[in-house]
Order: C-alpha cells, then structure tokens, then sequence
C-alpha cells in the first residue's frame, strides 16, 4: 500500500498503480495465461522481474501517459506523433541485435535473446526529467548497463560507451527528413556507464517496452535529462575520446555532452528550475542530478557543472 500525506492523489495515479499493483500480483502466480484472463490487451509480452534497488517512492505515472507522451523524434516531434505511427511503420523490433565494437577484448554482435537472457531483469522505478522540463516516474524493467557492458571486456583505452539507433527510414519514417543527424547518437563516460544506477531497459510496467518507448531496448540514465536515454539501440561502440552527440550536433550550446539534471544551470531558452510532473497541475521543484546527487554527485567533483552542462 502507497500511503502518503498531505498531497492531493489523483484517482487515476491510484486506478493506474492499483490495476499495475493487481496484475503483477496475477503474474507472480506465473500461468501463462493469466494475461488472457485478466482482460489486459496483449500488446506487449510481460516479463518476469525482482524488484531493483533505488525505488523512488513516488506515485508512478499512469502507463497511459508514459506510453503515448513521448519524444521520439524518429517517429514524428509531436509527443503524440510516436505513439500514432508506430503501429503503421515501427513495428518489426524482433529479430534485433546490436553490434558492440571499438575497445574491448570481445567485440561481438548478439541477437536481443543472447544480449539480455543470461541477465536477470529487474524492476526500477525511477524519476525522470526532460530537457523540456517535464517528468514522470517509471517502472523501468532492465539489466544494470555496467553487467552487459563487463562481458565485453572493455579495455584501459575505453573512456566513453557510443550508443546507436537503428537507421532504417521505412520503419522510423522521420529519418526521412534531416531533423537530427541520423542516427541518434548518444555517449556516457565509462563511470557512468558502469554506475549501478544506469539501466539497460527492456520494459516498463512489468511488460516489454513498447516501439514508442524504444523497443526492444533502450538506455535510462535518471540523473541526466531525457535525451541521454537512447531508444532502439543496434550499435554500443566503447572509446577513447567522446563522439559529437545528435543533439551536440544539432545545437551544442543548448545540449551539452554530460546534460546532468542541474536547476542552477538554465538551458539557453528557459529555466531549469522547475519541473512539470505529467499528471500534475503545479510546478516542482527540479533537484541537482533529479534526485539522485546521493548516489552519482561524486563522478563530478572537481568539475565545474556550469561549463560541462
Ligand atoms: N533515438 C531516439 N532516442 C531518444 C529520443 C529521440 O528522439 N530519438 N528522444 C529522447 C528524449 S528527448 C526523451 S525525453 C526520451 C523520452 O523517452 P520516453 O518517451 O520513453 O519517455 O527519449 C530520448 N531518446
Ligand atoms: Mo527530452
């Protein structure tokens, strides 16, 4: 039971954890068909998962909004746009592998099945903010990156980890037009890459992700702004200088390379300070590193966070 005070809880953040809350208690019995018989639409395959560490225990955002709010600009630049076309274009994500190349003793492409079977997935639920100045908090279902990354082997040389996504304009119609330069890059410093709260995700709700959220896998980095979390990964390249990124490309000096949630540093257009929780009708408060300066404020010290936004 999720007690809280003084805060006023919408009954569709309850209507949306209890149902989640519900059916999870459906699955732990572990029939195969209780998916059928609970009267979820079988969109999406549910997974099997142990609870992680690092639950923020806040109210979850209805999967509603997590699933059809979103930014994904392969598939359109309106929030609406990926979740209306990817049953028309993006719907092939199986097979899928990802190539994992650069410095490391094991360079290897593996299917989806070889890359996260051996893992077992976990469930985080996480805080998450956009650059855009809005959030949500999600029940992530994923591998620690650093576990995945380790049976590589990375080398002394392999200072960075560059992420990929898929390239393919029949099924992400969006790389058509020169949005972004295609393909989405993104890149996390080793220790950040390694660091146990960084998650290689799978899923969201107990179910595998959907092509919207950036199926089959996706990155999730909760102390940095959203753009970091790469959606629909084929290619993890381990390096010894850091790439430009897609959205450095784009505009530098509004999308830094390390892009750690800070309040004190505004993006060039508008404030940091605050947050838009989706679901939620007054502005919070944006916390250094959201949330997480606890566990991840150390890789930084010495840094100044005013020039490496
Ligand atoms: N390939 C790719 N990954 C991407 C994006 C994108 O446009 N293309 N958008 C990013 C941004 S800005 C955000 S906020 C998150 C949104 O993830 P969500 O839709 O699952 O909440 O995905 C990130 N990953
Ligand atoms: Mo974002």
């Amino acid at each position: 039971m999720l007690i809280r005070t003084g805060t006023d809880i919408r009954s569709s953040e309850v209507t949306d954890r209890s149902l989640w809350l519900d059916r999870r208690r459906f699955l732990a019995l572990g029939a195969a068909g209780a998916l059928a018989l609970s009267g979820v639409p079988a969109h999406a395959a549910s997974l099997s998962t142990v609870r992680g560490k690092f639950a923020a225990d806040e109210p979850l955002t209805p999967m509603k909004d997590v699933t059809t709010y979103t930014n994904f600009y392969e598939l359109g630049t309106d929030k609406s746009d990926p979740a209306q076309l990817a049953p028309s274009y993006f719907t092939k994500v199986k097979p899928w592998s990802v190539a994992v190349e650069g410095e490391c003793a094991k360079p290897a492409t593996l299917g989806y099945e070889d890359l996260i079977k051996p893992h077992q997935l976990e469930e985080r639920i996480y805080r998450m903010r956009c650059v855009e100045a809005w959030s949500m908090v999600i029940p992530w279902v994923g591998v620690p990156l650093g576990d995945i990354l380790r049976r590589f082997e990375p080398s002394s040389k392999a200072k960075y980890v560059v992420f990929t996504t898929l390239q393919d304009p029949e099924r992400l119609p969006g790389q058509r037009r020169a949005i972004l330069d295609w393909p989405y890059v993104e890149a996390l410093r080793m220790d950040e890459a390694m660091h146990p709260l960084t998650l290689l995700a799978v899923g969201l709700y107990g179910e595998e992700l959907l092509p919207q959220n950036g199926a089959p896998i996706r990155l999730v980095v909760p102390w940095k702004y959203g753009f970091k979390g790469i959606k629909s990964i084929v290619g993890i390249r381990f390096t010894e200088t850091p790439p430009r990124t897609a959205w450095m490309k784009a505009a530098a000096r509004e999308y830094g390379f390390y892009a750690n949630v800070n309040p004190a540093v505004d993006h060039p257009r508008w404030s940091q300070a605050s947050e838009r929780r989706i679901g939620e009708f007054l502005k919070r408060k944006t916390l250094p590193f959201n949330g997480y300066a606890e566990q991840v404020a150390s890789l930084y010290s010495g840094m100044d966070l005013a020039v490496n936004y």
